[in-house]
């Protein structure tokens, strides 16, 4: 076995209180779409995700961004994102953290610039002191006021939606405040409520996972419309309002009426942090939502992996 220490440069950043490490350098050797490198990396090169993202390099609530370069000649750059448990669809809170992390390496241009992901293509702004505006791919509800029967919490109803991931999403009730002080508990509910969502065969469309469980509840002030708490895959919370709930939420809030094209919306997270949205009509049905948000580059280094390392692949458990 050879002693070569490999060396994998990341820059780290937080949007609104959520972590984003974008892979700089160290990535294989590979060419392809977003969707061609996300089944390449997984298929063949699995280590390196739990390596960046899982500790001891990484932690539970990390988000990773495997930046490469496009395959449209319009995008400057291509992403996949990846956490603890797996691959993302799209994220909106990494689109941030990869633009202020281009920003910071001189790689955008002035303007609009495209980034291609595997939900599609997203156009961001330049940063203007830390805030980073994101045109997502077209979101929409997939059905309304779902009801599941979930073992200690009984009925609850939810909307389906995609917001570059798919969400189920839930109005709290009296029995469940959405605060920080209540974190356990709300990861305890959204956890059932995810495990009998699949038990029920309950999905978005084509079958879709509903692996994000997304619960609204009162702001803590007028600084913001509403609160949530977003369970992401995994058992980890979104610190920030979650980019993609927050389309999820924008796509529902338009079918029913309560928001107007280029109306803002002000979603604060569990941490009450805020991001603003809006959206457009999509010629398809749904919308097309804009989310800004705001983040700051925490860190730049290079993670090292050393062969005989029990844990060059990090430590990786699944908790049942
Ligand atoms: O901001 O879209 C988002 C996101 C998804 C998972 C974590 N953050």
């Amino acid at each position: 076995m050879s002693d070569e220490v490999k060396r994998i440069k990341v820059i780290d950043s937080h949007t609104a209180g959520e972590p984003t490490r974008v892979v700089v350098e160290g990535l294989p050797e590979f060419a392809g779409t977003p969707e061609a490198w996300r089944d390449f990396l997984r298929d063949h090169h699995d280590g390196l995700r739990t390596a960046v993202a899982c500790e001891p390099r990484g932690h539970e609530a990390m988000v990773g961004a495997y930046l490469f370069p496009p395959t449209q000649s319009d995008c400057v750059a291509g992403v996949v994102f990846f956490n603890n448990v797996g691959y993302l669809h799209g994220c909106l809170h990494g689109t941030i953290g990869v633009t202020v992390t281009l920003a910071h390496l001189g790689r955008l241009s002035a303007g609009e610039n495209k980034i291609e992901t595997p939900t599609g293509v997203v156009t961001v702004c330049p940063p203007e002191d830390g805030w980073v505006t994101v045109e997502n791919v077209r979101s929409y509800r997939h059905a309304a006021a779902v009801p599941v029967e979930v073992p200690g919490w009984g009925t609850v109803q939810g909307d389906v939606a995609w917001g570059g991931n798919w969400f189920y999403l839930i109005e709290a009730d009296d029995t469940i405040e959405v605060a920080f002080k209540n974190l356990d508990q709300l990861t305890d509910f959204t956890c059932a409520v995810r495990d009998a969502l699949e038990t029920n065969g309950i999905t978005g469309a084509d079958g879709g996972e509903i692996d994000h469980i997304e619960v609204f509840g009162p702001p803590a002030d007028n600084s913001a419309d509403s609160k949530n708490f977003v369970l992401c895959p995994g058992r980890e919370y979104d610190r920030s309002p979650c980019g993609t709930g927050t389309s999820a939420k924008l796509a529902c809030l338009h079918a029913d009426g309560k928001l107007m094209p280029g109306q803002t919306w002000r979603q604060a997270g569990i941490l009450d942090t805020v991001f603003e949205g809006s959206v457009a009509e999509a010629s398809e049905g749904g919308v097309i939502p804009t989310v800004k948000g705001r983040a700051f580059v925490t860190g730049e280094s290079e993670l090292l992996v050393h062969p005989k390392d029990p844990f060059a692949d990090g430590i990786v458990y699944s908790r049942a």
